[in-house]
């Protein structure tokens, strides 16, 4: 057996001797022979491969403890390893993307507190929830306050009404005293880890053990409002006549759709559509979408179940809300639209208008 010098092994794993000699300190890869008197370290060929491994992984951001575990591992274990500690960067860069997006909008927002002042001075408010022409329960809660909205689909089983109305009831807390713009994405954040307890105690109590709700809030502290959101309620802003979809569905036909393999329309119609890839169920670790917004005097927000927006298209939710009508008057004409349609589900909304006086 030829043995290479630290040198030669290096430029053949394309790794530097410092790396080696790291490897060599962390009982990673220790050379295969040490000159006793040089102190010269030798290196097998063979050893090359996991060499290259270790580099890999390194590159990968693996932390040292668990890349000695995986190098240890057959080729099938570790590429589940490798798989999973994926998995986990992913979860934990899309928190850490959350928060920037929220520092950005915080920091950018904070130098215009007074012209929002001038500009905003409330909200006037509508909901509504129904059971719709097919169902014999409904589910689905909504909820308008002076600071909250919010609209929550629980899930058809034992638990589902109770699971939305304690989502929501976590939150009502949240009116009673005016949070600063810089603590609504917090507070929010707690009130749905209070909802999941809430939701946990409520499973513990059905025959099946599940209790699960969808929830879209918003919370207001002048013209800063703080959006959570989870599941495939919705919530939607009509701006200047146009309509935007400010949330994003937690299902798997909307993963689909974002990875390209269905189109927005099949998605529409798919029998999986109601598949919810997150929710709350009151198993911990719920990760809802929150969001930080500035709202303009004019705008007007939807939040609504899936009871709505599965069966009116965008383009007539954008036509209703453009009405000249108050809150109530927009609620009764989506409510009629979504019966004229069968109203195959529950449906819940909320609509709310930002005002001045
Ligand atoms: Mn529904």
């Amino acid at each position: 057996m030829e043995l290479l010098t630290i040198g030669a092994f290096a430029r053949a794993a394309r790794l530097s001797p410092k790396a080696l000699r790291l490897y060599d300190e962390l009982g990673l890869l220790r050379p295969a022979a040490v000159d006793g008197e040089s102190g010269y370290r030798f290196y097998d060929p063979a050893q090359l491969e996991r060499a290259r491994l270790i580099a890999w992984l390194r590159r990968l951001g693996m932390p040292l403890a668990r890349v000695r575990q995986v190098c240890d591992l057959e080729p099938k274990a570790a590429a589940e390893q490798v798989a999973d500690y994926w998995a986990q960067v992913v979860a934990d860069t899309a928190v850490r993307e959350q928060l920037a997006t929220f520092l950005v909008d915080y920091l950018s927002g904070r130098g215009s507190a007074v012209e929002d002042a001038r500009s905003m001075a409330g909200i006037r408010y509508a909901a509504r929830s129904e059971s719709g022409l097919v169902r014999t329960s409904n589910e689905d809660t909504a909820y308008a306050g002076t600071r909250l909205l919010a609209v929550a689909d629980g899930v058809r089983g034992p638990g589902g009404n109770l699971a939305s109305a304690a989502a929501i009831e976590a939150l009502k807390p949240l009116e009673a005293k005016a949070v600063p713009a810089g603590d609504l994405l917090g507070a929010l954040a707690d009130a749905v880890h209070h909802a999941d307890r809430a939701i946990q105690d409520i499973a513990e109590s059905t025959l099946s053990g599940e209790a699960v709700t969808t929830l879209t809030a918003m919370l207001w502290s002048g013209s800063q409002l703080a959006l959570v959101h989870i599941g495939d309620t919705r919530a939607y802003l009509l701006r200047d006549g146009e309509i935007f979809q400010i949330t994003h569905d937690h299902t798997y036909v909307q993963a689909l759709v974002d990875e390209g393999r269905l189109s927005p329309e099949e998605a529409a119609s798919h029998p999986q559509r109601s598949l919810l890839v997150r929710a709350l169920a009151g198993r911990g670790g719920a990760q809802p979408d929150l969001s930080l917004h500035t709202a303009a005097a004019g705008d007007r927000y939807l939040l609504c179940s899936d009871g709505l927006s599965t069966v009116v298209p965008t383009e007539s939710l954008r036509a209703v809300l453009s009405g000249t009508g108050g809150p109530e008057q927009v609620l009764d004409e989506l409510v009629k639209q979504a019966y004229a349609a069968g109203a195959p589900d529950n449906v819940a909304c909320v609509v709310a208008d930002v005002v001045t006086l």
